[in-house]
């Protein structure tokens, strides 16, 4: 109705736009062009609106990929980004086994009581927001004194309450939904008291209190610098050291100058990411991940010419800022695969692009003989010097072979209560994923999908669009 439109969109914008039904784009993919949109007008007002302002079908086609998963593959292509809220991203070309799945226009319903948080709706912005991070103040306290079982209870409670109690839809909880709230897995006695005190006074005072205290305060600051983990930040801490002035000094004397290229050493990590630290802190706007996501991609073709690629990671799951920027790849040819990050970086480092190698690690060959995965990805985990205004980015690059480049997708995408429980999920039907396969149990035979869809089919779950895999606070 045009009043209920009114209510959302100004009436002579309105009419300056094709207002279309979805089935417009349903039909315009399932025929492959733009279709007229006088037919799929939102109102039938509209319908002249909707024919004059119509996109028109160019020689392009809408660009959904079929989904053939045994084909052979077919021509070089170029990479495909990922735009913001939507899963596929396909430029002309790339082999059809490497095509992003189709597009579930509507993503299917999924149960939101469901055990396993991979098979929940968990968006970007929780209902229950101000909930969640403060849990998460719980969990990241526990990560850094090293007791994991706490951690993971707090990020279980995270991804349950982030998006709803025992509803159909996402809901904030409200005082007279609590008992539901507290029925649920993983939101046991502490955790649903805690539920009550917030809904009651607007806070957690043990929260409130830990965000407060200076071991607290002292060990995070530390664990933000990359090469600090738990245990090191523990023990800076048990020396005395309080502050970046303290860990500055601490380094500094220690370790002496940051070197160029690529370092081997934690410390030598730490000595830079201190040293880029105003760089590092700093967020990526979605625009410079795809900026560089494109650059990177222009010299990964100059190496060698027809891969794939996908910007993973928080991007992918529509974060507007990302701390890192991570980017899985391939080339349709194994042989031509296997190198590449090596090559890729050599390339980068030599064009001053990449100023640092954190961390590089090549293939390994599986070894059928073991239940667990070696690594089969070539990683690096680099330091990039954006070319306009010099500032330092951290960008990991994973090269994957063909047949494990879906699951390297999945496995970088996260989050990371997401891919905890996928790996949950698999291991109760007899299987085990992680980034560079999936595995039976039972024989160890390897099973490699075509298709990022072909994961979650696998594995037994329904398909979860990325942008709702955002499990974490
Ligand atoms: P991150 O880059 O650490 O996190 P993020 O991209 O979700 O968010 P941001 O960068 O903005 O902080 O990890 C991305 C995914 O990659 C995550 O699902 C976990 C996975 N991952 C690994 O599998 N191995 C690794 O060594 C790292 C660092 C991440
Ligand atoms: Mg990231």
């Amino acid at each position: 109705m045009r009043k209920r439109l009114e209510r959302h969109l100004d009436w002579n914008l309105a009419k300056r736009k094709a207002l279309v039904t979805p089935e417009w784009l349903r039909d315009s993919v399932a025929q492959d062009h733009l279709l007229p949109c006088a037919d799929y007008a939102a109102l039938p007002d509209l319908k002249e609106a909707a024919e004059k302002h119509c996109p028109r079908s160019t020689s392009q086609s809408i660009q959904t990929p079929s989904y053939k998963p045994s084909s052979p593959f077919p021509s070089p292509h170029t990479s495909f980004i990922e735009s913001p809220f939507r899963t596929a991203h396909v430029n002309p070309g790339p082999p059809a086994f490497l095509l992003p799945p189709p597009v579930p226009l509507l993503t299917p319903k999924l149960d939101h009581t469901a055990r396993f948080s991979c098979s929940r709706a968990s968006p970007l912005i929780s209902v229950n927001q101000s909930l969640c991070s403060a849990f998460d103040v719980l969990r990241c306290s526990r990560v850094l004194e090293g007791n994991e079982r706490s951690a993971l209870s707090y990020a279980r409670a995270i991804a349950r309450v982030s998006l709803t109690v025992n509803s159909a839809f996402p809901r904030k909880i409200t005082a007279s939904e609590r008992s539901e709230v507290q029925k649920l897995p993983f939101i046991g006695a502490k955790i649903s008291k805690m539920i009550d005190e917030y809904l009651f006074y607007g806070e957690i005072a043990e929260i409130e209190e830990k965000r407060k205290s200076e071991r607290f305060v002292s060990l995070s600051l530390f664990a933000s610098i990359y090469g600090i983990g738990p245990v090191t930040a523990r023990k800076l801490y048990d020396r005395g050291l309080r502050t970046l002035r303290d860990l500055e000094a601490y380094y500094e004397a220690d370790i002496g100058p940051a070197p160029i290229g690529q370092s081997d050493s934690t410390e030598m990590n730490i000595r830079i990411a201190l040293e880029l630290r105003d760089d590092l802190v700093q967020t990526i706007s979605r625009d410079e991940v795809e900026a560089i996501h494109s650059t990177i991609l222009d010299h990964l073709n100059a190496v060698e010419p027809g891969c794939v690629s996908t910007l993973v990671g928080g991007y992918r799951r529509g974060k507007p800022a990302s701390n890192d920027i991570d980017i899985v790849f391939t080339h349709p040819n194994t042989t031509s695969a296997k190198g590449l990050c090596t090559r890729l970086i050599a390339r980068l480092r030599s064009s001053g692009l990449v100023t640092h190698v954190m961390h590089l690690s090549s293939f390994h060959e599986y070894n059928t003989l073991r239940t667990a995965h070696w690594d089969s990805l070539e990683k690096a985990l680099t330091v990039y010097r954006t070319p306009n205004d010099g500032q330092h980015r951290r960008v990991d690059l994973i090269c994957a072979l063909p047949d494990t480049y879906w699951t390297a997708v999945v496995g970088w995408t996260g989050g990371t209560t997401f891919e905890r429980d996928l790996r949950s999920a698999a291991k109760a039907i007899g299987l085990k994923f992680d980034s560079s396969g999936i595995t039976r149990r039972r024989d160890s035979k390897i099973i490699y999908p075509r298709s990022e869809k072909e994961v979650f089919d696998i594995i037994g779950l329904p398909w979860v669009d990325p942008t709702l895999r955002n499990t974490d606070a």
